[in-house]
């Protein structure tokens, strides 16, 4: 049922600006308008919460507790009013109060709550579980600062805070009465009383969690969920009187780690950072979040002996590990259960996503920083690791397993295995990661407990990501298809391959995208200033920036490309445009040498006069979520270059591919699915295979040799060590491929093995592009078949395989 016409609408509007702001519409900015919009919408869905609430109570529906460190929403008044079905009546009372509606949508900052894939995958999932009308409540930090903004300044990348709240805080509810008390150091007194052993922690800093909640609601249902954002305050104000009780030195410590522990973001992805703040962060939301829970698990029941039954806790990667021992403590200590009982509802309770196979991700925590900071953890995690050690030596008598799989190993605590052990359910986010997970990175803990390890290869909020965004292609869509079940039951989008030897669907779809390319160029240039060519090709790569991901590669085709124009100023006729976008985390060196690398090519080419209306390169500085939203409607090509076997399963691949960008790919993460649905004459595969890259790492892999053999290849590396005309030098780059540096191999990543291939790989592309109409139809076939790329689908499998909840 739509909540609002336009009149309704209009009315709530203007109550809310006068009761908020004392403003009638003609006097309010922009910015009240939209905190206005708002809070109107914010309300409406806070009324069906109590109402979704009421029934999962009454109903004693089984709840899922999505758990993530990173939740990168973006920005959420479109999205709410899409969801809620009042876009266009929202639009519509906007413009009438005499509002530019786009720039009231364009106001609102990113909630970057996030770095990338999984923080944005934790996003579209909430939207899902709310569409299938699943009660689920989603936990993480509500940091001060997300995600931190970037600026390119001579070419190199700089990073300001990311202070978001100023207007995004609009949609939190600030839920005091809910607080928790989360406690840090301390020690632990032991003491009998009743025939029980009791524990209790003297003397800890005692930190105030604070929920503040985010609704969210779904398309299609009044069912809506909650994003429960932890913040961080201390338990009193400085009390000066408290210096004579000795304990100021308390009270102000309790107050610095208030402060520190929500302020920032970590901003490292996919490497794993061993702070004492980051697991304090860790611990901090994971103890709240576990603590209300069980509070509200209490209160509806009694008991916490069917904790299992009602709840399931999905932890996103192992950031949230802690809760494994939280639980425990909670059950033992608090609710008075013997160790087996608690353990068993404790496994039979979480269940753990897998996002990666680097090494460098991996979180392994220093035994002594565990012991300091949480002594009541660290003695229950000693206790579980016993007793899977004990399990393990029993299963296999092999020093080497124990080893492997042990949680607590020389000095440290190995995350990923107290998951395991700790868990009912061990997923891997695409078909070949989850096999790479069981036959390889978790061998050991699969040949002892198989049941446990499962794939669910990831999705994207469809509605967002097409339908939201891509307003021409949606109505397309929408005529082709007869209407907009697509929305809700994705695969429907299957039914556009009968299109594609219709030439009139063609070639709106060619203009459809025609128009995205301008609005996108149009929007380049007046916020940054750069001229794109919507004649020329849209080839663009966004994405952090990794090594692993190989935007080198990418780069280092596109010298081979400049060379060649060089010699033969007619060697390109078709125009074509590379796209970078990507942040660094602060720390990783060679990252921003490769940014610095991307903007000393793009001004070299600037700046060449062979290259006009020929090749250009842009670096889109802060690439985020709102920028995707306005990127991936205009993209032709999607680069997924990773080194096989690296990529996890890749998300961005998915939003392009529903776009109708073409792609060009590994058989890496979800590129083997989508190759899957495609078949080699729909995309652009190249490069070595998984197992491939395995065997020529054993083999010993010389890349000097390719540099020696290819010429092409050779003058592209060795332009890196000379530089452009800004004069920096990339020699540190070409010592990397060719050498290796700082501990890591030559080419760790293999960039030398793959470029022929890739190369060629780029050539069939630009001739493909040359036949517009086979362009369009491998198009339109993208579209057909990226519906098993709904998040839709995603969450149907977790509730179906691992959380046994029923859904829509
Ligand atoms: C860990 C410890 C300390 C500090 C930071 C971290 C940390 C933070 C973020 C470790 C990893 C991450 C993020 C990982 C990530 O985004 N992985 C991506 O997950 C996507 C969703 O499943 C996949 O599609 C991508 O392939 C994968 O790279």
């Amino acid at each position: 049922m739509t909540p609002f016409t336009t009149k309704t609408l209009e009315e709530a509007l203007t109550a809310k600006l006068m009761l908020n702001f004392g403003r009638a519409p003609e006097e309010a900015t922009d910015q009240e308008m939209m905190k206005a919009s708002a809070l109107v919408l914010r309300d409406v869905m806070a009324m069906r919460g109590v109402e979704t609430n009421k029934r999962t109570r009454r109903e004693h529906r089984k709840q899922v507790h999505y758990l993530s460190l990173e939740f990168l929403m973006g920005r959420s008044l479109m999205k709410n009013a899409y969801n809620l079905e009042v876009l266009p009546q929202l639009k519509e009372a906007l413009e009438h109060m005499g509002f530019k509606a786009a720039d009231i949508f364009e106001i609102e900052p990113d909630a970057g709550l996030g770095n990338g894939g999984l923080g944005r995958l934790a996003a579209c999932y909430l939207d899902s579980m709310t569409t299938l009308d699943i009660p689920a409540t989603g936990y993480s930090i509500c940091y001060e600062l997300g995600i931190f903004k970037q600026k390119i300044v001579e070419g190199q990348q700089v990073e300001l805070p990311d202070d978001w709240k100023g207007l995004g805080s609009a949609w939190l509810l600030p839920r005091t009465e809910e607080a928790e008390e989360v406690y840090f150091g301390g020690t632990l007194r032991e003491f009998w009383n009743d025939g029980h052993l009791h524990i209790v922690n003297e003397n800890a800093t005692k930190v105030l969690a604070v929920p503040c909640d985010m609704v969210v609601a779904g398309y299609g249902t009044d069912h809506v969920n909650t994003l429960r954002l932890w913040d961080a305050r201390s338990t009193k104000p400085v009390d000066m009187s408290l210096f004579s009780r000795g304990e100021y030195l308390k009270a102000a410590e309790e107050e610095a780690m208030a402060e520190t522990i929500a302020k920032v973001l970590y901003p490292e992805d996919n490497h794993y950072e061993g702070k004492s703040l980051r697991l304090k962060q860790q611990y901090f939301f994971v103890s709240a979040t576990v603590q209300s829970i069980a509070r509200k698990h209490l209160e509806t029941y009694g008991t916490l002996k069917n904790f299992h039954e009602k709840n399931v806790i999905q932890i996103n990667d192992t950031h949230p590990a802690l809760v494994v021992p939280e639980l425990m403590r909670i059950f033992i200590d608090e609710a008075g259960m013997n160790w087996d009982e608690a353990w068993e509802i404790t496994t039979r309770s979480v269940a753990y996503t897998n996002h990666t196979v680097l090494a460098e991700a991996l979180e392994r925590w220093p035994q002594n920083l565990v012991e300091s900071l949480l002594p009541r953890i660290w003695q229950i995690i000693v206790e579980i690791s016993r007793r899977w050690q004990e399990k393990v030596e029993n299963f296999y008598h092999d020093p080497g397993k124990t080893r492997a799989m042990a949680i607590v190993w020389s000095g440290e605590v190995r995350m990923a295995n107290l998951c395991i052990a700790g868990g009912m359910a061990v997923n891997g986010v695409s078909g070949l990661h989850s096999d790479i997970l069981k036959k390889d990175v978790f061998r050991d803990a699969c040949g002892m407990e198989p049941w446990k390890f499962q794939n669910v290869t990831n999705g994207i909020d469809h509605r967002r990501w097409l339908s939201e965004i891509n307003p021409g292609l949606d109505s397309l869509i929408r005529d082709l298809t007869g209407g907009d079940d697509y929305l809700t039951h994705p695969l429907a989008l299957k039914k556009l391959d009968d299109y594609a030897g219709d030439k009139a669907v063609l070639a709106r779809l060619a203009e459809i995208k025609r128009q995205n390319k301008e609005s996108f160029a149009a929007y380049a240039k007046k916020t940054r200033g750069v001229l794109l060519n919507p004649d020329a090709i849209f080839d663009v790569q966004v994405k952090r920036l990794h090594e692993y991901k190989r935007q080198l590669l990418n780069v280092l085709h596109i010298i081979a490309l400049y060379q060649r124009l060089q010699d033969d100023p007619n060697a390109v006729t078709q125009p074509h445009t590379f796209l970078f976008g990507a942040k660094a985390a602060p720390g990783y060196a060679v990252a921003k040498r490769i940014i610095r690398l991307i903007n000393s090519l793009a001004d070299e080419i600037d700046h060449n006069p062979i290259c006009k209306d020929k090749l250009q390169v842009v670096f889109l500085e802060n690439y985020r979520v709102s920028l995707a939203e306005r990127l991936m409607p205009a993209s032709e090509v999607s680069q997924q270059i990773s080194t096989a076997g690296k990529e996890a399963s890749g998300t961005g691949n998915m939003k392009f591919m529903m776009n109708g960008a073409l792609t060009i790919g590994t058989l890496d993460g979800a590129n083997v699915e989508m190759h899957g649905v495609l078949g080699d004459e729909n995309m652009f595969l190249f490069g070595l295979h998984a197992d491939e890259v395995t065997q020529l790492k054993r083999e010993g892999y010389v890349p000097q040799r390719l540099y020696s053999r290819d010429d092409t290849l050779r003058r592209c590396l060795d332009a890196l060590r000379g530089g452009f005309r800004d004069g920096v030098a990339y020699d540190d780059l070409y010592q990397r491929l060719l050498f290796g540096a700082g501990g890591s191999p030559a080419d760790e990543y293999l960039l030398l093995a793959d470029f022929q291939a890739y190369c060629q790989a780029e050539e069939r592309m630009a001739a493909t592009y040359t036949d517009v109409e086979q362009w369009n139809r491998m198009s339109l076939r993208n579209i057909a078949r990226s519906g098993i790329f709904a998040a839709d689908r995603a969450v149907a499998e977790y509730a179906d395989n691992i959380w046994h909840v029923p859904h829509k």
